[in-house]
């Protein structure tokens, strides 16, 4: 899993409304809306009901330490989505305490390994990269208009791509699995076994024109590949597109550091 960095991070707030307006052009849908979708849900399903939660989000100073703004950027993000969120003044342990002293019923906390929505009173929790991939391949879902009898290339099948392959399978999707770890593509497999392996990258994507990139690798995917109805959904950090490419996608690529699977982690752990 890529760390992020600072500077990943450091405009995601002050841009949250122009990617918001984005969302909506590219894919029909806000990211409150992508996220509900991801869970297969509609945002009336949850009406009213945003007043019940108060979200804490607690800085984590273990292994590689406190990345500056994450916390900010996550609570930023939570706000956004139009429930009451604070950042605690304290970190790790002291700051699981104070959260729950001010009355925090959902928990986001990240260490280097870990990035988990926890609703503390039912017990649900959400791991980032299961919702990562899972609001991405809502995201395509809605930006190709259905999944269903398509075929869309997985690139990378790690936790993301793993959150993502399970959900387009669920919509019906032919889901061919590239990674260059063959092992990844097994374990996947073998929870999805109606997922297919791609035995060689550039094969798969002359015949893919739905793309899910969950790589951590940078410009892996060639220009030669991004044909005229091509559509991309790329988790991966960084993005796997280098400057040729992204101006032939154009509109039709969906990309951010943390705002999808962060909305995507958050509507997972509301009740039902
Ligand atoms: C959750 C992100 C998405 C991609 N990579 C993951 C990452 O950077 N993980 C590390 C997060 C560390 C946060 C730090 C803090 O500021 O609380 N412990």
């Amino acid at each position: 899993m890529t760390r992020l960095r600072a500077d990943d991070i450091c405009n995601v707030n002050a841009e949250l409304m122009d990617y918001n307006q984005q969302l909506v052009h590219t894919v029909g849908k806000s990211l409150a809306e992508i996220a509900v979708h991801s869970l297969n849900k509609k945002l009336e399903d949850f009406a009213g009901r945003y007043d019940l939660y108060t979200v804490g989000v607690i800085p984590v100073s273990c292994g590689e330490g406190i990345i500056s703004g994450f916390s900010l950027t996550v609570q930023k993000i939570v706000e956004f989505l139009g429930f009451r969120s604070f950042v605690t003044e304290d970190k790790d342990v002291g700051g699981l305490a104070e959260a729950v002293r001010k009355g925090a019923n959902i928990i986001f906390l990240a260490d280097d390994d870990n990035f988990v929505a926890i609703n503390i009173v039912s017990g649900k929790v959400s791991d980032n990269g299961e919702a990562t991939g899972r609001g991405y391949a809502a995201a395509l879902d809605l930006m190709a208009g259905g999944l269903n009898k398509r075929t869309v290339l997985l690139i990378g099948a790690g936790p993301v791509g793993t959150g993502a392959a399970t959900f387009m399978t669920g919509r019906g999707a032919r889901v061919l699995v590239y990674d260059i770890d063959g092992d990844k593509v097994e374990k996947l497999r073998q929870a999805l076994p109606e997922a297919e392996a791609a035995s060689e990258l550039n094969e798969a994507l002359v015949q893919a024109r739905l793309i899910i990139e969950a790589t951590p690798a940078a410009d892996i995917i060639d220009q030669k590949y991004i044909f005229q109805d091509t559509m991309i959904a790329a988790p991966g950090i960084p993005l796997g597109l280098n400057r040729e490419c992204k101006n032939i996608i154009g509109g039709r690529l969906v990309h951010d550091v943390l705002e999808i699977g962060v909305a995507s982690m958050l509507f997972a752990v509301l009740d039902e």
